[in-house]
Order: C-alpha cells, then structure tokens, then sequence
C-alpha cells in the first residue's frame, strides 16, 4: 500500500509564497510509486483549504481567503500516515503546527514541538546553544516594556556590545523586522520596526568585519548526518529580505570556498547544535566565518529551510550525494521511523 502524504504548504507567515513554492518542488519530486501526496494549503489567516481550493492555491502561488477552521482540519490530518508540513516561520515552523499534529497522533517530518520552538526563538536559541558551549556573537535580550519603560538602558545596553549592532525580533525569519543600526541615533527607528513583529528582540554585536556567510545540512534523527558545506555571497550590506528572494543578488558556492578543516569544524559544531536543541529530521544550520581570524560563529538553525530545487538545503544535499527525490523520500521515512 502506498504511504499517504499530507503535504501542509502556506500559513500564516512571511514566507507563505516561499512555502507555496517549495511545496510544488515537493509533489513533483515524491516518487508516485510509494507515495500518494495530497497538498492542503493554509492560508495567511490560518484557514485550511479544501483539496480543489488548494489546487488553486498552488497555481496562483498565493492564498488570501477561504478555508476551514483547525477543528475540521484535525478530520482532515486523521486521514493521512504522515505529514510533511513545509511550513516557514511563526504559526508552521515555530511547534505550533507539531503540537497540533502530535495531540492528533499524525506523524510528520522535522522537529517535534521542543526543538522547532526553541530554534524559532532566538533568544531561547542563544541561551540552549551558550549552555551547549557553542561559539556565538554576544548578544543581548530585551522585551517591549523594557524599551518603553527605560530607553536609557536600552541604549546602554547596545553600546555595551559596541555599534553597529544587528536588532532582530526573537521569532522570525527571512530576515522581516531585522536591521543593523550603525549608531544611537539608528537605535529608535530599529527598535520600533523589531518590536512591531514581536514583543522579546535580541540585540547582537557585529563580527568586525563582513563574514562570510556558510550553512551546513542536517539529516536525520537520532544519529544525523552532516552535508557538505555552502557558503552564499552578496553585495548588499546584510543578508537582507530583498536580497534573499531578488533572482541575482545571492549566489550559492557549493562547496564554500573554505579550508577543509573549517568545513569539518562547521559540520561537527552543527551536529551538536542539532542535538543540544533536541532537533529532529533536518536542519540547516547557519554559520558567520571570519577567514582572517578564523573565526566561527554559529548564527541559526531553521528547522523548516526552504525546499524548492535551487532552495540551498536541497543543493547541498545533491553536492553530498542525495538527489532531491530521495531527500524528500528519506525524510518521510524518518519520520515514521520508530524513536
Ligand atoms: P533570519 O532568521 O531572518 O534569517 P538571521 O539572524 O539569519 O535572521 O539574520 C539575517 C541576516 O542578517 C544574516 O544572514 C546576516 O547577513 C545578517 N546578520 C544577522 N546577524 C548578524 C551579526 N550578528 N553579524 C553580522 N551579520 C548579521
Ligand atoms: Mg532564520
Ligand atoms: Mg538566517
Ligand atoms: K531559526
């Protein structure tokens, strides 16, 4: 009998066209042999749609409105072995959905509620990788009171690290609400943007240079297994929105155009990243690297990286030896896999 595929696509985030794409590379490449994958779209305002709705969804590459509630969705869910929730950021990558699918029984692909929680938030990331003694920029949390109560500090905490500082909100991705502010004066306007998307920021030192930016892929559970390691390269002063999803400002060097023994450290540090946050399936965990001091600082991992064939997961794990079709294959049998 073949394994019956739930394949959760969109939601409610900032990537819920990035998710829609990485969701067709995905049912184009499960072999049909094995598989039977049905695509249900969520929709920004967390709605699931109907399988002919989802159809829709996927063609038009984006879905507004429409959908039922998660109680009739949870009907749904029952009906499938498995779910693949190729969901990005808050309300899909953060162990909302996997809560959802763990109270209902349905196995899925990827970290459990633990892990994509902690790794979501990166503060909570910082304090689980600090106590796993893994390199990091230092870094400070602050909440939204805290700024509206005491501005002062605030300030003074970000010239303990030294400007310019980078102002991310905790729980995010695609880099929406983060900016590098070069002085105090830059601090206000950061500020005001990162707490907009969240109530908790981190505020963290820069590396004194540009790093170079390398991400390693993660597969597996209990005994997982590193990629080769990549390495992106752009123009723009960070690794901002436009320049992740702009064809052309980004390129992939597969491998990174680093020493060996810095891509076995990178890959090493990774797998016990993986572990110390309670990861499961995949990761792609990212890295700063600075050539000239050989410095190596571990930045994030994102439990649910982008899927679609040029996405920089699926990349390294073809460099490494695992084409696309038997990613996503192996990836579905880790998650029926007995624990
Ligand atoms: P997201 O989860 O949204 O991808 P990141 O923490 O990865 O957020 O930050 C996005 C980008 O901002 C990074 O890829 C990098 O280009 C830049 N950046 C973030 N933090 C730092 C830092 N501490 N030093 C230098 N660059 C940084
Ligand atoms: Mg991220
Ligand atoms: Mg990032
Ligand atoms: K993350």
């Amino acid at each position: 009998m073949k394994i019956r595929i739930l394949l959760l696509a969109g939601g409610q985030s900032g990537e819920h066209e990035v998710s829609l794409n990485s969701a067709k590379s995905i049912l184009s490449n499960l072999p049909e042999d094995r598989f039977e994958v049905t695509p249900v779209v969520i929709t920004k305002h967390g709605k699931w749609l109907s399988l002919p709705e989802s159809q829709q969804a996927l063609t038009a590459g984006q879905a507004e409105s429409g959908g039922e509630m998660l109680l009739s969705a949870a009907s749904v869910a029952g009906e499938y072995n498995v779910v693949f929730p190729v969901l990005h950021g808050p309300m899909g990558e953060d162990g909302t959905v996997q809560g959802f699918l763990t109270l209902a029984g349905i196995p899925y692909v990827g970290s459990g509620v633990l892990g994509s929680a902690v790794c979501m938030d990166k503060i909570m990331t910082k304090q689980a990788l600090a106590a796993a003694g893994i390199p990091q920029v230092p870094w400070v949390a602050l909440s939204r009171s805290e700024w509206k109560k005491d501005p002062e500090q605030v300030i003074q905490k970000a010239e303990s690290l030294g400007f310019p500082v980078f102002v991310k909100p905790a729980n995010m991705g695609s880099s929406v609400g983060i900016s590098k502010a070069k002085h105090a004066d830059e601090l206000q306007q950061a500020l005001d943007l990162a707490f907009h998307y969240d109530r908790r920021v981190i505020l963290e030192a820069m590396t004194r240079e540009k790093p170079r930016e390398v991400e390693v892929g993660i597969l597996g559970n209990d005994d997982p297994q590193a990629s080769v390691v990549g390495e992106l390269s752009f123009d723009s002063d960070f690794y901002d929105y436009q320049t992740k999803y702009t064809d052309g400002l980004a390129q992939m060097h597969i491998p990174a155009r680093i020493p060996e023994e810095v891509q076995r450290q990178i890959q090493e540090c990774a797998l016990k990243a993986f572990k110390a946050l309670d990861c499961a399936g995949l990761a792609r965990v990212d890295f700063f690297y600075l050539p000239e001091s050989g410095e190596l600082y571990l930045n994030e991992l994102n439990t649910m990286p982008g899927f679609t064939r040029t996405s920089m997961y699926p990349k390294l794990w073809e460099a490494s030896g695992v084409g696309y079709s038997e990613l996503v294959t192996r990836l579905v049998e880790l998650a029926l896999e007995e624990r």
